[in-house]
């Protein structure tokens, strides 16, 4: 294994001079006297791509993370000589390349440095397994800042770390522990207030080096393959993060109850004790739209298999769920029993399916069900077996989504827990070892889980939620953050882990609320769901080997706290959906690092703790015992608190002051935030009104209400709704324009607006120009008005 880039390694191999260039398209081959070309490809005018190669050609263009209908396209190219280098310039970038030793420098039009090769590419030649050790190094500035890659555990500004992308099944981990379950080899620099990105699409081991092993170095390279980066130009990393995630793709929306609360336990069974946490849910009025079944509801730990004894008639109780607004969630793991008897496997058996050694016999792990053997995913034909196998649970049976765990993939009982790395893979018909294919294991399982459940749930939208992902895996699933412990530690590693996530393009992720293993206290509990009800995917998980951890598990106290959250996150469900479309549509992360949100504000650039949820919310969680609040950095701009309502501004750390049943929060002034009334699961109630909570600013703001059918395809086809406000405040008026779009006609027919912060008192109203009957004093009491939806301008006149 190697552990460091060894830079000084005598057995380093680096590239010789240029001695010809050719040009074909959106793309420049570099030559060199040795056997190295470069294929330098301007995918649009701030992304390039660098593929190298060491044997004199190029091997087959394949990849798992690039999405087909990614946006491509230059407006300008142009290529130039000196003497030095050669000048590839298109409308945002120039790129030299180095004729003496084939280094890369990328400069903004001014001639600014974005990033610069230090050794650039340089490869180690391993016979052991006939490959190269690709390796790549940039130089780096002082004050220069890292983010992304994924699912890291440690702090969100990732200078001074060496990670490792290696998908591992990593039990109660640890803060800092490397590799986790997740292999996102994606990053953002952020250096002289000017951010690029860097994806290294290879999906070996590889490892990323932020000025760890030298001060002012940052490298990545990967134990096999090809030297194959992206390169993205921001300036902002709005820019960046937007540009990856269209590259390695968006998913399609999820049905709202997805983002609903879900509960979880390993496990749920029998059916009596699946039906009593449900109606535990209702009587005490928590809302929660899923409920999941742990392995224990197989056969025998068989997929695609029901315990009979625990559930005797799973289509009844899926059934009887249903219509008390629950959906049900089944686990399906990799690992298939052998097992003559079981239909999955003697068909998978005779039809060739399962991975095989490099020396013929079919790969043996153990994992729950004993021993095992293990589709190969990689296998398109593998992956058109596996999605037909849903149709049962998803068409007769009514399970609504579907769990994939162990997917790194986990193997028991060897020391490496994975696959052996001789084991064959098809790799959609460029066949290759585990070496090349662990990685994308996971993703096409879940790709292929994917295909099955969105079949079979036609024309209703599937739900999918995954462990072990590769950069791309957000076109099919959501995920979860795998096996943390119930510490408060832990509750600092997820609330990074989730928004790091976010920035690394796959955003539909949440931790284990609560914790997954130990028992969290009453007080950890709470301020995990206030936090976890502000995460993408909203889920109490636990080992179950410990005590419950269901809401009722603790206190009366901590009941309540739970309750008002979990009602705050539905009442939020318009808002949440909307960063969601913003996130599908444009690639947006549904949560953003406060440096996200503001990168040329220097103070944002090591903080850890606070996020963006959507465009307007400031969130910040409790992350210690015993406190009645605590120091955050508020960003610049004008916030409101959301508890008192007091306006402050931002661009400067504060106290905020809070009690147990709260964590700061805070909304942007300006914003317009659509609500619903709390239902105990999504589409409970019929409702005549959208809320829109309004908070008045001095200056104008926007702010979007994305709606549709909740469920189903025909958003696709135009049939949503999207609302824009435009607020304009000003000394004595305020002014809301609305600008409607799209063919869904939302079932209420008014707005309820709650104003908060407006500085002045209301003498009139016009709509549209036209003055509407006002009771002022009815007013000042609720300070709310209710006005017929589809007005084109609200217009409130002080006096
Ligand atoms: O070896 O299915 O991360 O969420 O409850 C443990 C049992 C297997 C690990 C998952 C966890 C799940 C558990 N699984």
């Amino acid at each position: 294994m190697i552990t460091n880039t060894e830079l000084e390694f005598k057995g380093n191999q680096y590239p010789s001079k240029i001695v010809s260039i050719k040009h074909e398209g959106d793309s420049v081959y570099f030559h060199t006297d040795g056997s190295v070309i470069l294929k330098l490809t301007v995918l649009r005018d701030s992304m390039l791509r660098f593929r190298y190669t060491t044997k004199g050609y190029f091997s087959n263009d394949f990849s798992y993370a690039i999405d087909k209908s990614q946006l491509h396209g230059y407006n300008f190219l142009e290529i130039t000589e000196t003497e030095l280098y050669y000048q590839v310039k298109t409308s945002k970038v120039l790129c030299r390349i180095f004729k003496l030793d084939l280094r890369i420098s990328i400069f903004d039009l001014n001639e600014n440095v974005i990033l610069e090769d230090e050794l650039g590419f340089h490869w180690e030649e391993s016979y052991e397994y006939g490959g190269n050790i690709v390796k790549m190094s940039k130089s780096s500035k002082d004050g220069e800042c890292f983010y992304g890659l994924g699912d890291k555990a440690t702090q969100m500004n990732l200078k001074g770390k060496r990670v490792e992308n290696f998908a591992t099944d990593q039990y109660a981990f640890g803060k800092d522990q490397e590799p986790l379950y997740k292999v996102v080899p994606f990053y953002v620099g952020l250096q002289n207030k000017q951010a690029y990105g860097i994806f290294f699409d290879n999906t070996f081991r590889t490892y990323f080096d932020f000025c760890h092993e030298r001060r002012n170095v940052t490298s990545f390279w990967a134990e096999g393959g090809e030297m194959n980066y992206y390169f993205i130009y921001g300036p902002n990393m709005h820019d960046v993060v937007t540009t990856y995630t269209d590259l390695t793709g968006k998913p399609e929306l999820p049905p709202l109850w997805a983002l609903g609360y879900h509960q979880c336990k390993w496990s749920y069974y029998p059916e009596s004790n699946v039906k009593e946490v449900a109606a535990k849910f209702r009587e005490l009025q928590i809302p929660c739209d899923a409920i999941y079944l742990d392995i224990d509801y197989m056969e025998g730990f068989r997929c695609f298999t029901w315990n009979k004894e625990y559930f005797p008639d799973p289509k009844r109780m899926v059934s009887e769920l249903a219509a008390d607004g629950f959906k049900t969630i089944v686990i399906i793991d990799p690992g298939i029993k052998i097992d003559k008897e079981y239909s999955v496997y003697k068909e998978a058996l005779e039809k060739d399916f399962f991975c095989k050694r490099a020396d013929g016999p079919y790969m043996k792990g153990k994992v729950w069900p004993g021993e095992c053997n293990f589709p190969d995913y990689t296998n398109p034909v593998v992956r058109e077996w596996w999605a037909g196998l849903f149709q049962e649970l998803i068409s007769d049976i009514g399970v609504k989504g579907v769990w994939n765990d162990m997917n790194e993939p986990a193997v028991m009982e060897v020391p490496n827990k994975t696959f052996p790395m001789d084991v064959r893979h098809d790799y959609d018909g460029n066949p290759c070892s585990h070496r090349k294919a662990h990685n994308i294991y996971g993703m096409q399982m879940a790709r292929a889980t994917y295909h099955g459940v969105k079949r079979f749930s036609y024309p209703k939208r599937p739900f999918v939620i995954t462990r072990s992902a590769y950069s791309g895996t957000q076109r099919y699933t959501s995920s979860w953050t795998g096996d943390n412990v119930a510490t408060w530690e832990h509750l600092w590693i997820a609330n990074i882990q989730v928004q790091r996530m976010c920035i690394s393009g796959m955003g539909f992720t949440g931790s284990d609320i609560g914790g997954f293993a130990e028992q969290p206290s009453g007080e950890l509990y709470a301020r995990w769901i206030q936090l976890g009800v502000f995460h993408p995917f909203c889920r109490t998980h636990s080992s179950g080997d410990h005590g419950n951890q269901e809401p009722w598990a603790f206190d009366e106290e901590v009941i309540d706290i739970t309750r008002k959250f979990v009602n705050l996150r539905y009442q939020l469900l318009p808002y949440l959906y909307t960063m969601f479309w913003q996130y599908i549509e444009e690639g947006i992360p549904m949560l953003k690092p406060l440096v996200y949100f503001d990168q040329e504000d220097t103070q944002t650039h090591y903080r850890n703790d606070e996020f963006i949820f959507g465009n307007q919310i400031l969130v910040c969680p409790i992350l210690e015992p015993n406190s009645l609040g605590r120091r955050m950095y508020i960003p610049r701009g004008q916030w409101y608190n959301y508890w008192t309502n007091e306006l402050i501004s931002g661009g400067k750390e504060i106290w905020v002051d809070t009690k147990f049943d709260q964590i700061p929060i805070f909304v942007k002034a300006g914003a317009v935030i659509p609500k619903y009334p709390v239902q105990q699961y999504v589409g409970e109630l019929e409702f005549d009104e959208l809320i829109l909570d309004l908070y008045y600013k001095e200056g104008k703001e926007k702010s979007f209400v994305y709606e549709d059918a909740q469920d189903g395809y025909d958003y696709k086809k135009g049939r949503f709704s999207l609302l824009s406000f435009q607020t304009n405040g000003k000394e004595k008026d305020l002014i809301i324009q609305l600008h409607q779009e799209g063919k869904y006609s939302t079932n209420y027919s008014k707005y309820k607006i709650n104003l908060f912060g407006l500085p002045f008192k209301i003498k009139e109203i016009e709509i549209d120009n036209e003055k509407i009957s006002f009771d002022s004093k009815a007013f000042e009491k609720l300070n709310y008005l209710i006005v017929d939806k589809g007005f084109s301008e609200l217009h409130i006149i002080g006096k």
